[in-house]
């Protein structure tokens, strides 16, 4: 018999504004860190993305056809402040009142990121996520936006913290491009998590009635094999990338375990502890009470062995299979078991990965009263057939394999205690993907970038049925 889910939950489509609006130059916005970033590395442009900016509309009726009930957006805060702070764009400020209304018409409810991915060029020079100016103009921000936009009701602080922090200061594949500078990126997660704590707590502060969440990429990380060392392995790993955020956002605390784990990351690798005071424990420790839901972004699951060498990361951002590369000095090294099967980004495809990491939450974070899956999906090489016709259907068989072991994966956590609300399928249509550009496509809907023209996929009858019965289909 086909698993279903609950009848509430909700059914969902993501995206984030860099990678769908376009216009980057457009109606005063302002520079961000990947601007000057992806011109020097000069091999893709942000330009024009979904040019979601001028089509939402397109866009938001598609997905209302196609059972999608809640979105994932995120305010590029440069189209609000320009420059971080200060002088207040009206024409960005416009832009989203528009595309606020235009979900309400469609009637889609709309969960909105404050921060994805996207600082402001000003404050990325100043020190980004390490810069005091950034912590406080974060939360200037988010006050304007809290008081611009009643008519959000579901709120996202940051998206993916810790991923940003990897990215920026562990594999560079983010600017600034740093490597193997643990250090900052520990500094960096908890400053997220301090700014992020202070927002809740001024949101819940301003009875405005709606909800505030955050969203983090989980990464269930298992042990290679049952060697002591390959366990050890795991959990460090898993202390760089999920659990330091896990603490701090859900339990309010950071455990003396997670602690220790970090410490002898830092030991191995001579670099000194991060900073928090007793202060900001307090502000911390009171936003994990206040905290209405977390969003887990999960996509693929790692394993984890021994590994005493030097520090080496190899990005594959070009879907060449086999190419990718993580060996963590003070960590261990990343290697997947025999027969577990991957995408061409060498992305393993193991749904058990997702049940964990939801039970995770429910049975070690109860303080969180709901979870959505905020992100998960899968990137393929997709291609226009030649003959296309206005009416052509992507055959992409592939998602919609994934997305029935996934589900089912979700349906058994949920059968298992999980409060699993929503989902939010990565990524509503094609977008531009921060390091690889516009060959992996993820959407329910397929763009023609060149002609921004949308074509169905097969894949999105797949999801209205899920979202019309909640039983999950063959
Ligand atoms: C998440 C991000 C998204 C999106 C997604 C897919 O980490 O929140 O912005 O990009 O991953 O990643 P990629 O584009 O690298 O395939």
């Amino acid at each position: 018999m086909n698993k279903t889910l609950p009848k509430d939950f909700l059914m969902g489509g993501a995206s984030a504004a860099y990678q769908v609006e376009g216009a980057t130059k457009e109606d005063g916005k302002g520079r961000v860190l990947w601007d000057d970033f992806l011109e020097k590395q000069g091999r893709f442009s942000p330009d024009p993305a979904a040019d979601f900016y001028h089509r939402y509309d397109e866009d938001l009726t598609l997905a209302e056809e196609y059972g999608v009930q809640v979105i994932r957006v995120s305010i590029a805060w440069s189209r609000i402040f320009p420059d971080g702070a200060g002088r207040v764009e009206p024409r960005g400020v416009a832009y989203y009142h528009k595309l606020f209304a235009d979900c309400a018409k469609h009637h889609i409810e709309p969960y909105v990121t404050l921060h994805h991915f996207d600082t402001p060029e000003r404050l990325h020079k100043a020190g980004d996520w390490l810069s005091q100016e950034m912590l406080t103009d974060f939360v200037k921000y988010a006050k304007f936006c809290f008081k611009e936009f009643p008519e959000v009701k579901y709120w996202i602080t940051i998206n993916e913290p810790t991923s940003m922090a990897v990215q920026q200061y562990t594999s560079g594949t983010f600017p600034p491009a740093e490597q193997g500078r643990f250090d900052k990126t520990f500094q960096a997660e908890h400053n997220q998590i301090l700014v992020h704590s202070k927002i809740v707590n001024a949101y819940k502060n301003m009875n405005l009635g709606g909800e505030i969440g955050i969203v983090h990429a989980l990464q269930t990380v298992y042990p290679y094999s049952d060697s002591q060392e390959d366990k050890h392995a795991a959990d460090l790993q898993d202390a760089l990338e999920n659990r330091l955020y896990l603490d701090g956002t859900l339990a309010g605390e950071y455990h003396e375990e997670t602690l220790e784990l970090i410490k002898e990351i830092l030991n191995a690798n001579n670099q000194p502890m991060f900073k928090y005071t007793d202060d900001e424990m307090e502000e911390i420790n009171r936003a994990a009470h206040n905290l209405d839901f977390v969003g887990v972004n999960n996509y693929f699951s790692k394993w984890l062995r021994a590994y005493n060498g030097a520090s080496e990361t190899i990005h594959n951002g070009t879907g060449a299979k086999g190419t990718s590369v993580s060996r963590l000095h003070g960590i261990g090294e990343e290697k997947k078991p025999e027969g577990i099967e991957t995408t061409d980004w060498d992305w393993s495809i193991y749904p058990r990965g997702m049940h964990d990491i939801l039970m995770r939450i429910h049975d070690d974070y109860p303080l969180v009263p709901d979870i959505y899956v905020t992100e998960n999906g899968i990137g393929l090489k997709e291609k226009l057939p030649e003959n296309a016709k206005e009416n052509t259907i992507i055959n992409d068989d592939k998602r919609i394999d994934y997305l029935k072991k996934y589900f089912n994966a979700i349906a058994d956590a949920i059968a298992d205690g999980a409060n699993v609300k929503g989902y939010f399928i990565w990524s509503l249509q094609d977008q531009f993907s921060w390091t690889n550009g516009y060959s992996k496509r993820y959407g329910l809907f397929f763009i023609d970038f060149p002609t921004q023209k949308r074509y169905v996929k097969k894949s999105a009858f797949w999801f209205k049925k899920l979202s019309e019965t909640h039983v999950i289909p063959d």
